[in-house]
């Protein structure tokens, strides 16, 4: 529960805190099914989703497209100093969480202050910034769920940051992530996040592809031992995209990534942080993704958003697709919760939603339709036969000759005996379309 935390100015008048209201209530500012105590699947709601509010999107992002001007006018942007611009967007951001009564935020270096090229103003200013956060987390109860370096959008970027082929540009992410991470574990940050946009290439004309992917893993192994000196207890996340800003990007998906920690030692401090519209455009289901990761043990957070069906791009936009959200939670439950992390909305409202009140129903959404989610995900494996019907397609498996082989018993002249010996196999259902109507039938 979050104490309200409204600053010198207010920036969201005339609305109070969100609460828990019922699916009958008629109140939009409210909660139908996101009852943060109740307990579900043995444990309250609060502590299966961990809910975080991105600071880029919600106080920062100002609807400007590669077509078109800003559209968000925000009242916390005015002053010309930046440490006063940057205290009263502070102040929005924790005004917005307390009353939205969410217990995460996550932030970029970049999106708490504006940088200079100076490293070491950068440095002081974020220091600023991060004793002010303090103040504000305590007196509103919100928490860190991860810090994060920004490093693609500076200019110096533009060939990569950990896989750039200058080292003076590497260097300089060093910096940042330096300073990054000094101010996540200064705020008690949970996790930290590496998203490599600029990872990746434009051509591999110009790209020495092997040598740029020993750097990135350099990098990480670097940052984490730095890290780890200085008191961080929480776990790293990689955020896996396929492309875009790069035409590729290393991080490509769950399986890439999840290769690449292995070959380069990295998978006992390194998690994934998946993101459902970076799924779609690895042409992957979110669900994929998740379970990729959930089979690995690495299912530590995610970005929660969607794409658009019709033009694949990385829209972004607020989660609301209920059967969608079902079979994420179904993974998510089944693989125990995510490990460190949380539901964090990376999510922007559209260009075109001007009114201040737009974020407020943005994220309403977007935790009920995960609050329901994870109601019905647990009344299909309580109520339903959905496990049961798919544990069974493999219980071949589970004695006889077919436990042999998963045992590793059976030669292949031995699989050759037994296909003569019992002839031809009858056919059985996958029974998927009864599984989705499972689906159905629990929303
Ligand atoms: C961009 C990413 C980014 C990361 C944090 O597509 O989702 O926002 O979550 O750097
Ligand atoms: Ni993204
Ligand atoms: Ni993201």
């Amino acid at each position: 529960m979050a104490n309200i935390c409204v600053g010198e100015r207010e920036f969201f008048k005339n609305i109070s805190q969100i609460k828990y209201e019922g699916t009958q209530t008629d109140n939009r500012f409210a909660y139908r099914w996101y009852d943060a105590d109740k307990v579900v699947a043995g444990k309250p709601m609060k502590d299966h989703l961990r809910f975080a509010v991105a600071y880029w999107h919600s106080f920062c992002g100002n609807g400007a497209d590669p077509f078109g001007a800003p559209t968000h006018i925000f009242p916390w942007d005015e002053k010309a100093d930046a440490i006063e611009r940057a205290k009263d967007k502070m102040d929005a951001a924790f005004e917005f969480i307390s009353k939205m009564n969410l217990p995460y935020y996550c932030f970029h270096d970049v999106d708490v202050i504006d940088y200079t090229n100076n490293v070491a103003e950068n440095d002081r200013r974020l220091q600023t910034m991060v004793d002010y956060a303090k103040q504000k987390q305590q007196a509103s109860g919100v928490k860190l769920l991860w810090g994060t370096a920004n490093l693609f959008s500076n200019p110096r970027y533009m060939n990569g940051a950990a896989t750039n082929p200058d080292f003076h540009v590497l260097a300089h992410a060093g910096a940042q992530v330096k300073a990054a991470l000094d101010a996540t574990i200064a705020l008690g940050g949970e996790n930290y996040v590496f998203w490599g946009g600029r990872e990746g290439y434009m051509s591999l004309l110009n790209t020495n592809m092997k040598r740029e992917q020993e750097h990135l893993a350099k990098f990480l192994h670097t940052a984490k031992d730095y890290a780890r000196r200085n008191g961080f207890k929480g776990t790293f996340f990689i955020e896996p995209k396929p492309c875009e800003p790069t035409k590729h990007q290393y991080d490509y998906d769950a399986a890439t990534v999840l290769g690449f920690l292995q070959k380069y030692d990295l998978i006992n401090d390194f998690k994934l942080n998946l993101e459902v519209n970076h799924a779609t455009l690895a042409g992957h289901t979110f669900q994929h993704e998740l379970q990729v990761a959930a089979d690995a043990g690495l299912l530590g957070s995610m970005d929660a958003n969607r794409g658009d069906l019709q033009n694949g791009w990385d829209t972004d936009q607020f989660p609301n697709d209920i059967n969608e959200v079902t079979e994420y939670m179904l993974i998510i439950l089944k693989a125990g919760g995510f490990q460190g992390g949380g539901i964090n909305f990376d999510a922007k409202i559209r260009r075109n939603s001007t009114d201040r009140e737009d974020l407020f129903d943005a994220h309403i959404g977007g935790v009920d339709v995960f609050a329901r989610a994870l109601i019905t995900a647990d009344n299909i494996l309580q109520k339903s036969d959905y496990s049961k019907v798919r544990d069974d397609r493999y219980a071949t498996f589970n004695s006889g000759s077919g436990k042999d082989f998963e045992d590793g018993k059976l030669s292949l002249e031995d699989l050759r005996q037994y296909a003569i010996d019992n002839g031809e196999p009858a056919t059985i259902s996958g029974k998927q379309e009864y599984l989705e109507n499972v689906i159905n039938r629990y929303i």
